[in-house]
């Protein structure tokens, strides 16, 4: 179906589905649900190179918490990335890197990526880095991201990647819980013209990880940072040492690839855990089917390494594909507007992919920025937030020219690739909705207050899926219960995604947000109860609370609510220490808006804060507050009210 794809009409208003056109998607979803081993046996053999076949296509079940998938086969992740596309063609272009400066960058062919992949694989070997071990990677947008991942992969380490914003205390709780022993990173990173000391950070974080033996400084900008004797070593002295050739680890299909940490609703992050076969084959057939990627695209995702989205769509899905993927190490407002749309022109870029935060800020800074006509531009891909129909028209207009088909992707950390998405050029799309399940989803709508699946079309409740799909994080590091008791026993023989949704009288799905103390700033996934926790660290916060309000640019944004201890006064130098508590404890990303010093929290008689009144007051809707006879105190509400007032 991807082949010779027709274009599919664009549905600005709800209509019947073109059935024609849905066929081909129809028919193979349908054997996808129904014979899951047979089709998912075909695409697994067609897209992966296995170095020995697997029998057992999948094992074990929701319920029991055991998927596995593949499971007699082996195959190399970096294999699958690096050598297959280098043998055939090492002067392909691998990486087309767009440093923050636009004169500054470069492209990795294939053959380059497979000698600097090898050499690094070789650094960690020679560092006791062995099968099975996990390697923390802390590093800004540049081709060394991607060489690390793999390098690791190449021997069979599992990569921890940190995204490059968290601050020096995320960066150590993550080192620790993995058990990394080896650390790569940057001297400084470059953003949006600004320096950013990477190394810093790292050294920061380290003072508090004894068993860190190693680190790996990348040299970005050549400032003078200090070298700790022993432990840091520069990678251009150390690949030097090295041959540019060294076999992959065959490894089964079920050992670990990476861990990624996300946030949850309860306060300590999660290490997600994502195996070999199963996630490569989900990062290649959603590349394969919902990107249309083809050999000799130019294929560009905005997303960073440091999250889910640069894991599978920067770094495996165009790798696995073989195409070239761009690397982008700066922001789309520097230096000026127009940045994405230059990178598009300047390097034929035919797929692009970005979240609506990003879009909403373009949108607002006006379509005079836009002023490239970007014609190999075939799809637009929309990730990590709802996107709200005219953002969605004006990508389609004013970014598309009406060409280039928009895919509203909805997935999580935990499902590895795609999980509800249009196929571009195959799948009909409405403005707002994630449309359809990918193959192998089987999506229920759940009453949350029953616990029982809503059957038919023209429903709402919370969503989640039936089957188990090969890319499905496999546990939580270190913490199985923790992985069960979040995903797969809150409804028996479901995997429960946090998310509220609808299915329309068309069967299309429509992603309503968390229903879980997840907020989503900018697309990044933030808890409440991090940020309430970073918040009573200091010293005069006695209490917390974190909710997520509405926010035209940021999509939502952190207000936070304090209670300070007697011998405080409320004053705006307080406010911003609180603020600066938090970038310094998880990072500047989740900063709060705006900080309401109040006397006391809402809070039931059994001490449970009542977020939901403190997210009424802030949406104006002080009239609906419901009972709050229940609370302890009704009379903190008039006076938590009146502080909000005043602040706006
Ligand atoms: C890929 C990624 C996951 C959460 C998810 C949901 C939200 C992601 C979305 C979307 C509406 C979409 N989300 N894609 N909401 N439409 N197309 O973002 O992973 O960082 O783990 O966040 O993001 O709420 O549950 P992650």
């Amino acid at each position: 179906m991807a082949e010779g794809a027709a274009k599919a009409p664009v549905v600005a208003e709800a209509h019947e589905v073109d059935t024609y056109r849905l066929e081909d998607y129809q028919k193979l979803y349908k054997e996808s649900i129904t014979e899951p081993t047979k089709f998912w046996g075909r695409l697994a053999r067609e897209l992966l190179t296995w170095h020995k076949d697997f029998q057992t296509v999948q094992s074990g079940s929701l319920d029991g918490g055991d998927v596995a998938w593949f499971l007699e086969g082996e195959l190399n992740a970096s294999y699958n990335c690096v050598d297959r596309h280098a043998f055939k063609d090492p002067n392909r272009v691998a990486i087309i890197y767009e440093a923050d400066e636009p004169t500054d960058g470069r492209t990795v062919t294939y053959g380059e990526l497979l000698r600097e992949v090898s050499k690094v694989a070789y650094v960690l070997k020679d560092m006791g880095v062995r099968k099975g071990d996990t390697v923390a990677i802390y590093l800004p947008m540049v081709p060394e991201a991607l060489v690390a991942l793999l390098a690791c992969a190449r021997i069979g380490a599992v990569h921890s990647v940190v995204f490059a914003g968290f601050s020096a205390d995320s960066l150590r709780d993550r080192v620790i819980d993995a058990r990394s022993k080896v650390v790569i990173t940057s001297d400084e990173g470059k953003r949006g013209g600004k320096l950013i000391g990477t190394k810093k950070i790292v050294d920061e974080a380290l003072k508090q990880c004894p068993d860190v033996k190693h680190t790996l400084v990348f040299k970005r900008t050549g400032a003078d940072i200090p070298m700790t004797p022993g432990r840091d070593v520069w990678w251009h002295e150390e690949v030097e040492k090295w041959p540019a050739y060294i076999a992959p680890e065959p490894m089964n299909s079920e050992d670990p690839l990476f861990l990624l940490y996300t946030s949850g609703s309860t306060g300590k992050p999660k290490g997600m855990m994502h195996t070999t076969g199963g996630y490569l084959l989900g990062a290649a057939a959603t590349g394969k089917y919902v990107f249309d990627i083809h050999d000799g695209d130019r294929y560009f995702c905005g997303g960073d390494v440091g999250w889910i989205t640069g894991h599978t769509y920067v770094v495996y899905a165009p790798l696995l594909l073989g195409v070239s993927t761009v690397v982008f190490e700066g922001t789309p407002a520097y230096p000026n507007f127009s940045r994405y749309w230059d990178i598009i022109e300047k390097h034929k870029v035919t797929q692009f992919y970005v979240a609506p935060t990003a879009l909403r800020l373009l949108k607002r800074a006006g379509d005079q920025y836009v002023k490239n006509e970007m014609k190999h531009l075939r799809v637009l891909g929309s990730v990590g937030e709802p996107i709200a129909a005219e953002v969605w028209k004006w990508y389609f207009e004013v970014v598309g020219k009406e060409e280039a088909q928009i895919v509203d992707t909805y997935w999580q950390t935990e499902t590895g690739s795609h999980v509800i998405t249009p196929l571009a050029g195959v799948t009909p799309t409405k403005p707002g909705s994630a449309s359809l399940p990918f193959f192998g989803i089987e999506p229920s709508i759940i009453d949350p207050v029953s616990g029982e699946e809503i059957h038919g079309n023209d429903v709402e409740g919370v969503l989640a899926f039936k089957q188990p799909w090969p890319s499905m994080a496999r546990t939580v590091w270190g913490a199985h219960k923790r992985y069960m008791d979040t995903y797969l026993n809150v409804y028996k023989g479901y995997y429960f995604t946090g998310d509220g949704a609808g299915r329309d009288h068309e069967g299309f799905y429509w992603i309503r947000g968390r229903v879980d103390d997840v907020v989503n700033v900018s697309g990044h996934r933030l808890s409440t109860a991090e940020i309430e926790a970073a918040l009573i660290e200091h010293d005069a916060i006695a209490e917390a609370a974190v909710v997520g309000v509405a926010d035209e640019l940021t999509g939502q944004a952190v207000n936070a609510f304090v209670a300070i201890k007697d011998g405080n006064d409320a004053t705006d130098a307080l406010r911003k220490e609180f603020i600066l508590q938090v970038r310094r404890s998880i990072g500047p990303f989740a900063a709060p808006k705006a900080v309401f010093i109040v006397p006391d929290l809402p809070k039931t008689r059994s001490g449970k804060i009542m977020r939901r009144i403190l997210r009424k007051i802030l949406a104006g809707e002080e009239d609906q507050l419901g009972d709050i006879t229940t609370l302890s105190d009704p009379s903190v509400v008039e006076k938590i009210i009146a502080v909000v007032h005043d602040a706006k």
